[in-house]
């Protein structure tokens, strides 16, 4: 069973190009950013962040929360395949929005919707250094009972904390 929570991006969280500014703040709770690796996933995960509180007009589409989706393909250049999952996960499913994903050095996944206030569990990719994105999910191998105590630490942001059981692949 892998615990998933939705949390708002901490203020304190940093940004820069190696990766989703709250990568490091997922991997200080002792998770990672989620995957949404299937397609019975990621509606999972489009249901711990279906509020505004986790996304935001930007203003012509509406830009939910970091997954843990990252570009692997040659710099300079984008595509729909070279993609891979920070917990491992095989990248076998895709839900790109249409149009995406499309600039060069937008290196990481979030979900996206087409159009001013069209929440969507489709995805777009973006700069990791985009200081805008409210939300991020985060995900555990296993249930982290007790949870650990930082977690608390993002306070009013969480949504919820929900159990999911992942049939993996072998
Ligand atoms: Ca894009």
């Amino acid at each position: 069973m892998a615990a998933m929570v939705a949390g708002m991006r901490p203020s304190t969280s940093p940004g820069g190009s190696t990766g989703p500014g709250p990568r490091p703040a997922a991997q200080a709770l002792g998770g990672t950013l989620a995957g949404g690796s299937s397609a019975g996933l990621n509606s999972f995960l489009f249901s711990l962040i279906d509020d505004w509180t986790y996304w935001y007009n930007d203003p012509w589409n509406a830009l939910g929360p970091w997954l843990g989706g990252f570009y692997t393909g040659p710099s300079g250049s984008m595509d729909p395949v070279n993609w891979a999952w920070l917990n491992g996960d095989p990248y076998s499913y895709s839900n790109w929005a249409a149009g995406e994903p499309n600039m060069a050095g937008e290196t990481v996944l979030q979900f996206f919707g087409n159009g001013l206030g069209n929440m969507q569990p489709t995805w777009n990719n973006l700069g990791a250094d985009n200081g805008a994105v409210k939300g991020y999910i985060v995900e555990w191998a296993s249930n982290p009972v007790p949870l650990p105590g930082a977690l608390w630490l993002l306070g009013s942001g969480l949504l919820g904390l929900a159990g999911w059981r992942r049939s993996r692949q072998k």
